[in-house]
């Protein structure tokens, strides 16, 4: 017999485990049976294997894990796989600090996580596990790079990177810290690099436009592709070089103030330096470049950074004012990057160009007037809203639309310009100068220029004996690696060296998953088209913007370089819905000497904490998100050998909506504790009564069971889990409370059954230990058989509004039709309403029964 007291979480979860593994609980496709089923593919952002789980992961998995489970109880064929994205920088450096090879290190990690996701009883598919390290998954990447390749989608160009001179190698932007090396702590240099480029530019218009079908995605996250991708309608304007046979091309988004233009102003790496380079005194231009030029080409950067120019002593003649010269000046807040690298200038209708015509003395012309002025002075603030124009010619008087398109039919007449739309979003730079990631599959050959690897000779597979301690690109460094004979023509030739941007594993991860073994493709086109588009997707907002515009571009690069299968209702949409979790947070401690103190090693009387060990005072600060700097970290590993997985799972899903950052605390995770306890305690006691006595006597218990089977239903579906924790402990304090264990025991069934998704292990041994044969995890919600009743969820109490005065204060639930005298005394039993008539005198109380008690006091 078992023992209420004794809630042995350990047992039950490695048994449970054991069973849903055994039986393939969680295999999608599985059968004949299972292909008539309704597919249903639920995806959490899969993890870089850093070695140990973390509270973000824990919540993250967990959310996925829910509406897993939720889905296969509501008849779907679910998908909810696992793998790795397992290539990257910190395996490098591992291999580096502590002499090991990253290929171990990873997979140690990656055997270390696996155990511990699976101690929190996930219902993944570990069959279709995935690692994308493996040459079995990269090699399917090779082979889409050379179709991207084949269709015009891949290309090299020269680009600069951040240059490491002390550690001889190419630094990550993230690497970057201050202009400086992150290890080597030296200013970083720019270098020229071929690199391989992918045209996400080509699909700018359609990643743009497309955000607005997906309507299950975050208003914010749309928003920040949006402005990512920065959309901007304007012109593009040639200017004529006076003296010289060459135009410069500028892009404006105001055309409109092309009278106001009193200067032109160019990238520091604009090709014009180049070519006049004989007209320009390049001395100068290189002090000028090694003052301003050499920290950052980051837009945040650009826009606080001092205006600095550099005059390049040469002149445009300006399009519509005979005889008016502008100057031409290299700047540092004109980006290459961006439109065409050259802009004109207006200083009175742009605060930059107001900064640098006041710092090198050019004119201010202002053209736009406000629509309720005569006049307007310029002084140190620019004018940038609307108006009409004035000082323009045969724009004057026009508003700032109007004169917009007037120009620009003007500038189509002319032939020297035309109106342009512009996107921020540039080419996705494939290229790194690293060993820990995907070999790019190309050959240089010196008669035969760029020659992809033939596809019969991938993978491309990285050699595994490297050395670290040279610095610089260990493949580039290899003795062998890179030495091969030419495919096309024989003669000796050179593979590429660098590796691709990790991004690029976890752009189509999701569509491996829907066929993780096929050997002779990436993936089936029945099989994707099956499963995709990913129903619901979880992951960090952190990857609100590249990871998701990559991972769409590649639905869309892929179906034209010839994939099938990704086409669907939304178009090639790779996520129908995206669900972004908040952060875990917890209080940070601070020993005496400003050092950060591990939770662990504190103890805490009150809102005051000394050192566990050295008794010293500790300062609590403020609750951020948990993180190995500021050491205010909980180890999931120990949560869960302390408390067992469901507790964690529940505790996590209930302290607050997952949207939201979550407050880790210790008081909370104990709570959840005990009513595991409880429930523990609730299920083993009435597993003994085992009369057979049918009839439910309990008419409350019978309604408030329904009323939960629905509310926790609609919870689930709008991923409100908290409050189907809310709605569950509810339904187990109205069991405790009945008197009449027939209804107690059908409930309990029900809440069990509800709780499944959230807390799988209790509520399976407990449904077992009542008797059931059949595992929760092959039995079907509640609303699916024949136990749900809607009609007995209609309510049998009221909401009624307390007033003072005619105020609302307080709402109460109360029985239907209770007697006036009973509804008031409850009303004035209220604790809200107690602390309002606390001190005064009661004049009369005016009750509309089932509806309002109004207490008007003096
Ligand atoms: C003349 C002008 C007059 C401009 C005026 C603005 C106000 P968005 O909206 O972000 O697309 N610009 C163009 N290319 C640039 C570059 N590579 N680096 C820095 N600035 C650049 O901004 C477009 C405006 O930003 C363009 O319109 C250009 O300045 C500037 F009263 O042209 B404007
Ligand atoms: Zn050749």
């Amino acid at each position: 017999m078992v023992n209420p007291d004794i809630y042995n979480f350990n047992d039950i979860e490695k048994k449970w485990q054991e069973y849903w593994y055994a039986h393939d609980a969680f295999v999608s496709d599985k059968d004949d049976h299972a292909l008539q089923k309704q597919p249903y593919y639920v995806l959490e952002m899969f993890p870089y294997p850093s070695g140990k789980i973390h509270m973000g992961h824990v919540r993250n998995y967990t959310l996925g894990d829910v509406l897993a489970r939720y889905k296969r109880a509501q008849g779907y064929d679910v998908l909810h796989p696992m793998g790795w994205d397992a290539f990257g920088l910190p395996a490098e450096n591992a291999a580096i600090d502590n002499n090991t090879h990253p290929a171990k290190w990873t997979k140690q990690n990656i055997d270390n996580m696996r155990h511990e996701l699976q101690s929190l009883g996930l219902s993944l598919e570990w069959q279709r596990e995935l690692s994308t390290c493996d040459a079995d998954y990269y090699r399917h990447e090779q082979k889409m790079f050379l179709k991207f390749y084949q269709s015009g989608l891949a290309y090299r160009k020269e680009s600069v990177v951040n240059w490491d001179p002390v550690e001889q190698t190419v630094l990550a932007n993230e690497q970057v810290i201050d202009g400086c090396g992150w290890r080597s702590g030296v200013t970083v240099e720019k270098r020229q690099l071929n690199q391989w480029f992918l045209k996400i530019s080509d699909f700018s218009d359609i990643l743009l436009k497309q955000l607005d079908v997906l309507s299950h995605w975050p208003e914010k996250v749309k928003t920040m592709q949006r402005n990512w991708i920065g959309y901007s309608q304007g012109a593009h304007i040639n200017f004529q070089v006076i003296h010289h046979d060459i135009k410069i091309c500028v892009f404006t988004t105001r055309p409109d103030t092309i009278f106001g233009a009193s200067f032109i102003a160019l990238a520091s790496d604009h090709p014009f330096i180049e070519q006049m380079q004989q007209y320009i005194d390049m001395q100068a231009y290189d002090t000028f470049m090694k003052n301003h030029c050499t920290i950052s080409t980051k837009q945040e950067d650009v826009d606080i950074m001092e205006k600095h120019g550099f005059n390049t002593g040469l002149f445009v003649a300006h399009p519509f004012i005979d005889g008016k010269k502008l100057p031409i000046y290299i700047a540092n807040f004109v980006l290459m990057a961006y439109g065409t690298g050259a802009i004109f200038g207006c200083p009175a209708h742009d605060q930059r160009d107001l900064d640098f015509a006041r710092k090198y003395d050019l004119p201010v012309t202002a053209v736009v007037c406000p629509h309720d002025q005569n006049s307007i002075i310029i002084e140190n603030i620019a004018y940038t809203d609307d108006g009409y124009i004035i000082n323009s010619d045969f724009l004057n008087n026009l508003d700032v639309i109007t004169a917009k398109a007037t120009i620009i039919k003007k500038l189509e007449e002319k032939a020297i310009g035309q109106s342009k739309v512009n996107y921020r979003l540039h080419d996705w730079g494939v290229s790194r100068q690293r060993y820990w990631g995907c070999p790019i599959p190309i050959i240089y050959c010196d008669d035969c220029g760029i020659v992809a690897v033939p596809e019969k000779d991938l993978p491309v597979i990285l050699p595994e004996d490297i050395d670290f301690q040279k610095g610089g690109s260990p493949l580039q460094n290899h003795p062998t690696w890179k030495y091969v004979s030419c495919p096309t023509c024989g003669k000796a030739a050179q593979r590429e060296t660098d590796t691709f941007d990790t991004f690029f594993e976890s752009s189509w991860y999701f569509l491996r998953f829907c066929d993780p073994h096929n050997t002779s493709d990436a993936f089936d086109a029945n099989k994707v088209s099956r499963w995709m588009p990913v129903a619901q997707y979880i992951g960090g907002i952190e990857h609100a913007i590249l990871h998701l515009l990559y991972a769409r571009f590649f639905m869309y690069a892929l179906t034209k370089s010839g994939y099938d299968g990704l086409h669907h209702d939304l178009q090639s949409e790779p996520f129908a819905g995206l669900f972004t979790q908040g952060m875990v947070c917890h209080e940070t401690y601070q020993d005496q000497q400003g050092t950060w103190v591990l939770p662990n090693d504190i103890i805490k009387k009150g809102d005051h904490a000394i050192h566990k060990i050295t008794g010293e005072n500790i300062t609590i600060g403020r609750s951020i998100k948990m993180s190995k700097s500021k050491k205010n970290l909980v180890a999931p590993e120990d949560i869960i050998k302390h408390y067992g997985a469901d507790t964690i799972r529940v505790y996590i899903l209930s302290d607050s909506p997952p949207e939201r950052d979550l407050q880790w605390s210790e008081s909370g995770i104990e709570g959840t504790a005990r009513y595991m306890q409880k429930l523990w305690r609730l299920g083993s006691i009435l597993s003994q009564h085992r009369d057979n006595d049918d009839i439910k006597k309990d008419n409350d218990l019978l309604s408030a069971t329904h009323i939960a089977i629905k509310d926790t239903t609609q919870a689930i579906e709008q991923l409100q889990y908290n409050k189907a924790v809310a709605i569950i402990r509810t339904l187990s304090n109205q069991i405790e409370q009945s008197k009449d264990i027939a209804t107690q025991k059908f409930s309990f069934e029900i809440l069990l059954r509800l709780l499944n998704p959230l807390a799988p292990h209790i509520s399976e041994e407990l449904w077992q230990l009542l008797g059931h044969k059949i595992a929760l995890c092959f039995t079907l919600w509640p609303t699916l058989d024949n136990t749900y009743d809607e009609n007995l969820t209609v309510s049998h109490t009221v909401t009624i509004a307390i007033q003072i005065k005619g105020k609302l204060r307080a709402t109460i639930d109360v029985e239907k039709d209770i007697d006036r005298d009973e509804l008031e005394q409850l009303a004035l039993a209220e604790p809200q309403i107690q602390k309002y008539i606390a001190g005064t005198n009661i004049k009369k109380i005016v009750t509309i029964p089932n509806k309002i008690v109004n207490i008007v006091t003096t």
